[in-house]
């Protein structure tokens, strides 16, 4: 680390990493049933979805994977950090909810994330996510302790009653859910401001934010009033092609200035490709995945399309799962240094490699990436 740069600095999804927080699977649970989130066992819909803590084995593979990533990103220069343990398997009571337990510290990006020199930890959009904050406190407390640089804030927490959500989403028939998802309605309502950090996408003065079943307009309107007067533009963008959509990061992935990776199942709203297009952006489909839908893991919620939840070390280098290859020839060809690590057991815990990480310093200021944009800020 340079004497003068912030502890705590990240603009954007590629610039040279500096320091990183990997997940842990440890004391993970099974997500639970609740008003926004309807887990189902991939190759059974009707059995029930198992309840309480993993079994050892699952953590003891995931956790093999996420160590693999940590050795990976160290012998690249990278300093890593580790969420602090947590006891998953705690219920939960609040004044407006209870929930039989918690799920996991796997995924940091869903919770945390870095906007310049600012830590923002999100609302969160489902119950047993509530405390997900709790395990990486101890390190946002340790980086702002060390710099008076560092900014720290936590966005205001919902309440997650039964009213905040629409539990009937989950039932809609295939016709009302088009028409709905055409009207970004879904299983949370608009009435308090909700967002996961995982529906953010940074790419310098420019920030991305999807709206979803995780990501609602109050909550981008939240973000737009907290980070437009700091100089940020706030962009709302959708996949109306996605019928669950939730973090934007197996969707729409920058890889470095003047790229990004996107979805080809998941085109971007018409219109909302004007701004990349303008400023010179290039958008280049994923190639399919290799596992089908079906053939992920059992207890998976995410789709396939985690294949391309690839993680940026530096502008020319990425780090890709180790199985998809013809994404990696694809990034290869592009002229990426490509790494790969297995982590096919991390998928079960909602996530892929971007997902699994935090990043907390990476080389680099804000730039303008999108110099000729027609854009008024809220303020
Ligand atoms: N947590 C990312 C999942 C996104 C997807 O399933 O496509």
């Amino acid at each position: 680390m340079q004497n003068d740069s912030v502890v705590v600095n990240s603009w954007n999804e590629w610039d040279p990493l500096e320091e990183m927080v990997v997940g842990s699977a440890d004391n993970a649970c099974f997500e639970p049933t609740e008003p926004g989130s309807r887990p189902a066992v991939r190759d059974s819909p009707g059995m029930p979805f198992p309840t309480g803590p993993k079994s050892k084995e699952a953590i003891d593979l995931a956790n093999e994977e996420l160590d693999g990533l940590v050795r990976l990103l160290q012998s690249q220069g990278v300093t890593v950090r580790r969420p602090a343990p947590h006891d998953f398997s705690r219920p939960l009571t609040t004044p407006d909810f209870e929930v039989e337990n918690q799920y996991c510290s796997v995924c940091p990006r869903d919770v945390m994330i870095t906007l310049g020199n600012e830590i923002v930890e999100a609302t969160m959009s489902r119950r047993a996510r509530y405390f997900e904050y709790q395990p990486y406190r101890k390190l946002v407390y340790e980086y702002w302790n060390a710099d008076p640089r560092v900014r720290w804030t936590t966005a205001p927490k919902p309440s997650m009653a039964d009213g905040m959500y629409r539990e009937e989403f989950w039932d809609w028939p295939l016709e009302q859910r088009h028409e709905r998802m055409h009207a970004f309605e879904f299983c949370v309502t608009q009435d308090e401001v909700v967002f996961d950090a995982a529906d953010m996408s940074r790419l310098g003065r420019d920030v991305l934010v999807q709206e979803s079943m995780t990501t609602n307009r109050a909550g981008i309107r939240w973000l737009k009033q907290h980070l437009e007067p700091r100089g940020f533009r706030v962009h709302t963008v959708h996949f109306p092609l996605d019928f669950f959509p939730s973090h934007i990061d197996c969707t729409f992935v920058p890889l470095r200035p003047g790229l990004i990776l996107t979805n080809p199942e998941r085109p971007l709203r018409e219109g909302e490709e004007k701004m990349f297009l303008a400023n010179d952006w290039e958008l280049v489909d994923a190639p399919q995945p290799v596992l089908t839908n079906d053939e992920m893991p059992q207890y998976c919620q995410s789709s396939k399309w985690l294949s391309m939840n690839v993680l940026s070390i530096s502008p020319t280098k990425v780090v890709c799962e180790e199985n998809e290859k013809p994404l990696q020839d694809l990034l290869s060809g592009l002229g990426f240094e490509v790494f790969t690590v297995p982590f096919r057991h991390v998928f079960e815990y909602g996530g892929s490699l971007h997902c699994a990480t935090w990043d907390v310093r990476r080389t680099g200021t804000r730039e303008d990436y999108f110099p000729r944009l027609d854009y008024t800020p809220l303020v």
